[in-house]
C-alpha cells in the first residue's frame, strides 16, 4: 500500500515538469519567428497609389496590408510563417535589404519594386486567397524591408519594416 502511495504522489510531482516542458518547446519567440497575416478588405475596396514608403497617404487607412506579429528579429535564421487571410486576392511576401531613407527601385510601368535591384533575400510567392506558406532566412543585423509586391499592392500600402539585432 505505501509504495503504491508513493508512486501516485510521484508522478503527480512530475506532472508541472511535464507542462512546462511542452511549454517551453512551443515557445514561438525562442525560434526567432515572424508570423506575417496578410489581410484585405475585398476587391471592391479602392486602391491607393501612393501609401510607399515616403508616400504623402496616411498608410493606416490602406484597405490591405501585412500584419507582423513582431517587428523585430534576432540576426541568424528568422523563420517567416506567412497566412494569406484574402478571401478573393493573390498576395505575397517578399524581404528586401532596406536603408533608412532609401528610394526603392520602383517600376511605374510594372507597378512594382524592381526586386533584382532592390536586393531582394527570399519571398512566399504568389499565395492564393486562404493559403499559407513559409521562408527561412538568414539575416545579419539591420533593416528589412517586407512587402506584397504584386502590382499596385506596394502602393496601396502593403509593407512593414523589420529590425534585426
Ligand atoms: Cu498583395
Amino acid at each position: 500500500m505505501i509504495s503504491t502511495r508513493r508512486s501516485v504522489l510521484a508522478a503527480l510531482g512530475a506532472v508541472p515538469l511535464l507542462a512546462f516542458g511542452l511549454a517551453n518547446a512551443g515557445n514561438a519567440t525562442s525560434k526567432n519567428v515572424i508570423d506575417v497575416k496578410i489581410w484585405d478588405k475585398g476587391v471592391q475596396a479602392t486602391m491607393s497609389m501612393d501609401m510607399g514608403i515616403g508616400g504623402t497617404a496616411d498608410k493606416s487607412a490602406a484597405t490591405m496590408g501585412l500584419k507582423l506579429s513582431k517587428n523585430t528579429a534576432k540576426a541568424g535564421k528568422v523563420i517567416f510563417n506567412v497566412v494569406n487571410t484574402s478571401k478573393d486576392t493573390v498576395h505575397e511576401m517578399v524581404v528586401l535589404r532596406y536603408k533608412d531613407g532609401e528610394e526603392l527601385p520602383y517600376s511605374d510601368k510594372d507597378m512594382k519594386i524592381d526586386e533584382d535591384t532592390a536586393g531582394h533575400l527570399g519571398e512566399v510567392s504568389e499565395l492564393q486567397p486562404g493559403k499559407s506558406g513559409s521562408v527561412t532566412l538568414g539575416l545579419k543585423p539591420g533593416k528589412y524591408l517586407v512587402a506584397c509586391n504584386i502590382p499596385g499592392h506596394f502602393m496601396n500600402g502593403m509593407w512593414e519594416l523589420v529590425t534585426v539585432k
